[in-house]
């Protein structure tokens, strides 16, 4: 698996160890600790009966990908890694193409190269982004694509290499075009984490605005959990295929930000349009908010989150997985937001305690 220190990454993970897989994840070297996400899975290399690896790796390094596959000889093989953030994309375009399209085609040429094409079954984490302008409502696996990042560029890329190994080389390659999933091991820097985080500190009384860019782009937002389960029924199936992996809900950032919001006893309301469009405190309930104040402003919006080009509306059919493979999202969006919340609250609460004993509690930036 690639991608195993993500969010995605970590709960396939769990999901692989608890059938009783042998899991191998590829994780990249950082100069600081990258795998808080598997920590809780992590095995001590000197184990014997060991069921999860992690190997050094990186999707630019034929070589090194190349080894691992020769070595492992694996069953199934999820790609998950990626250069994710489709904001960062258009700073980093080239580094996203290497990595997302051309990182895609290594393992599917190593796959090949290594004669594993009837053994490996290949899992590509595809995105809900080749859709980018929308031709049409909701968006299905028949859906035109043009997408509108350099990120959902390279994404294309990569979908159509899974459909060109399947149809050349016979491989048990599918894509799953996967709609918007979060959690608490979101990256911080999306949306949904970063308001549920920001909320959360604002309420703790260590923060006092969050920042946001377009409030009216609409997603369709489902949990991780149910999505990585998705994943794996992929696999299984006789044929490979691509799936539509989606809610069919739909909600915009500022719907997100007034139910994150009210998980923290904050009613807000809305005033202005655009650029100077705020977020002002009606109502506050002390106990859970105890540093927020009526009157308040704790959302503003700023130029500097809008992307070069935006996708605004967002709506996934999943009939096809549900027909087919029985798939069903366990989720809510209530339930998510609510969970994202508490786990934003808890660190909120460690970090004020932190605070009021004295010690220095950073807040990175966040895009
Ligand atoms: P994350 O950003 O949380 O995780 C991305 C993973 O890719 C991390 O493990 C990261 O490693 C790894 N990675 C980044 N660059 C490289 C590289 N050069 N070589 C090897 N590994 C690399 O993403 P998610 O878990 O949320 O998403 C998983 C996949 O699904 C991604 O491909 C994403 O594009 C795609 N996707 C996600 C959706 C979502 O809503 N979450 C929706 C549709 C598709 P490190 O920890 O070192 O940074
Ligand atoms: P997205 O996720 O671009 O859909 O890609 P993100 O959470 O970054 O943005 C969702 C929407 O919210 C708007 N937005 C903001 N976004 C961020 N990050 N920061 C802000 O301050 C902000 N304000 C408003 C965005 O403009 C956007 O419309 C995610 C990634 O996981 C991709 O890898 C994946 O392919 C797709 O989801 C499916």
């Amino acid at each position: 698996m690639t991608g195993v220190t993500g969010q995605d990454g970590s709960y396939l993970a769990e999901f692989l160890l608890e059938k009783g897989y042998e899991v191998h994840g590829i994780k990249r070297r950082a100069s600081s600790f990258n795998t808080e996400r598997i920590d809780h899975i992590y095995q001590d290399p000197h184990l014997d009966n060991k069921s999860f690896y992690l190997h050094y790796g990186d999707l630019t390094d034929t070589s090194n990908l190349t080894r691992l596959l020769s070595d492992i000889r694996p069953d199934e093989v999820y790609n998950l890694g990626a250069q994710s953030h489709v904001a960062v994309s258009f700073d980093s375009p080239e580094y996203t193409a290497d990595v997302d399209a051309i990182g895609t085609l290594r393992l599917l040429e190593a796959i090949r190269f290594l004669g594993l094409e009837k053994k490996t079954r290949f899992y590509q984490a595809s995105t809900f982004e080749l859709y980018g302008q929308v031709k049409e409502i909701p968006q299905t696996e028949t859906t035109p694509f043009h997408p509108r990042s350099p990120y959902g560029v390279a994404k294309m890329y990569a979908y159509w290499m899974v459909v060109n190994y399947r149809e050349a080389y016979g491989l048990h390659a599918s894509n799953g075009i996967l709609f918007n999933h979060e959690s608490p091991r979101r990256g911080e820097t999306f949306v949904t984490r970063k308001i549920t985080r920001a909320l959360a500190n604002i309420a703790q009384g260590l923060d006092s605005c969050l920042y946001l860019g377009n409030m009216d782009a609409l997603r369709d937002w489902g949990h991780a959990r149910d999505y990585v389960k998705m994943q794996w029924m992929m696999l299984q199936q006789e044929q490979p295929e691509d799936f539509v992996i989606a809610t069919g809900k739909q909600y915009s950032v500022r719907q997100f930000v007034e139910h994150a919001a009210d998980e923290l006893g904050i009613s807000i309301e809305w005033q202005g349009t655009g650029v100077d469009e705020i977020a002002v405190v009606r109502a506050v309930m002390a106990e859970h908010a105890p540093s927020v104040k009526v009157g308040e402003v704790i959302v503003r919006v700023d130029k500097k989150y809008f992307r070069p080009a935006e996708v605004e509306t967002l709506l996934g059919d999943p009939s096809k997985a549900k027909k087919k493979l029985g798939w069903q999202p366990e989720t809510s969006f209530e339930a998510m937001v609510q969970e994202m919340v508490q786990h934003g609250l808890a660190i909120a609460k460690q970090h004020a305690l932190l605070k009021s004993n004295g010690f220095d509690v950073s807040m990175a930036e966040e895009r």
